[in-house]
């Protein structure tokens, strides 16, 4: 069944594990990253981890070594899953699953900004043929570019995808989920609505309706 993951891209401890109580019925997981881990630091990984699975947005792009010592840091702190670029290379994506054991690794495809169109989406095909092929868990695609999650969709076979770009930039989370998403990822919508709790149950109900 289609998921919601939040992203939840606040910077104070207490506003983060607030919100992630008060929307965790609707929620499939949580994706953090830089701003709420360098406000909270690593721990935030353990105390969010109890209340729904934790996805780091780390999006590593780092030669193989340190991109293993990264996702080191993510499993030790018992995260779900973790999010590298895809662009570095073959190398560094086998690095992180290889190091990921029971933690999956998610695999930025083609981003949802319009930058993502002066480099990445040359060469979206190959990132998702090489993720697939090192066993990567799933791919991160642009909801706010519906025809492109059904392309990716295409070579992707059954892995995951989640889609990003719900919301504030303008995509619709149904679009994305016909098109082909698993998942979508979903911040702002949610973490600065005046209810949190009812924005949630809003998108919920638009994947399961
Ligand atoms: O719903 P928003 O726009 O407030 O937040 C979207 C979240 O998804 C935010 O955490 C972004 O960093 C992230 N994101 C994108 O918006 N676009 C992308 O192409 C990729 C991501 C992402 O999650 O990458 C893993």
């Amino acid at each position: 069944m289609a998921g919601l993951i939040l992203a939840l891209d606040v910077t104070d401890r207490e506003k983060a594990i607030n919100i992630a109580n008060e929307v965790a019925d609707y929620l499939h997981a949580i994706k953090i990253g830089w701003p709420l881990v360098m406000a909270a630091g690593m721990d935030i990984i353990d105390s969010l981890s109890q209340i729904k699975p934790i996805i780091c947005d780390f999006k590593v792009a780092d030669i193989p070594n340190t991109t293993k010592l990264i996702v080191r840091e993510a499993r030790n702190h018992g995260a779900m899953g973790i999010i590298v670029h895809g662009f570095v290379g073959r190398d560094s994506i086998k690095a992180a699953v290889d190091e990921a054991g029971k933690m999956k690794v998610y695999v930025v495809a083609e981003m949802s900004h319009p930058g993502a169109l002066d480099f990445m989406q040359k060469h979206t095909d190959d990132i998702v043929l090489m993720a697939k092929e090192v066993g990567a868990a799933g791919l991160i695609a642009p909801a706010t570019r519906p025809e492109r999650i059904t392309h990716i969709r295409s070579l992707a076979g059954d892995m995951e995808i989640l889609a990003p770009g719900v919301g504030a930039q303008g995509g619709s989370a149904k679009e994305a989920i016909e098109a082909g998403a698993t998942h979508i990822i979903v911040g702002r919508r949610i973490y600065e609505a005046n209810e949190p709790a009812k924005a949630a149950k809003a998108l919920y109900d638009e994947l399961t309706l």
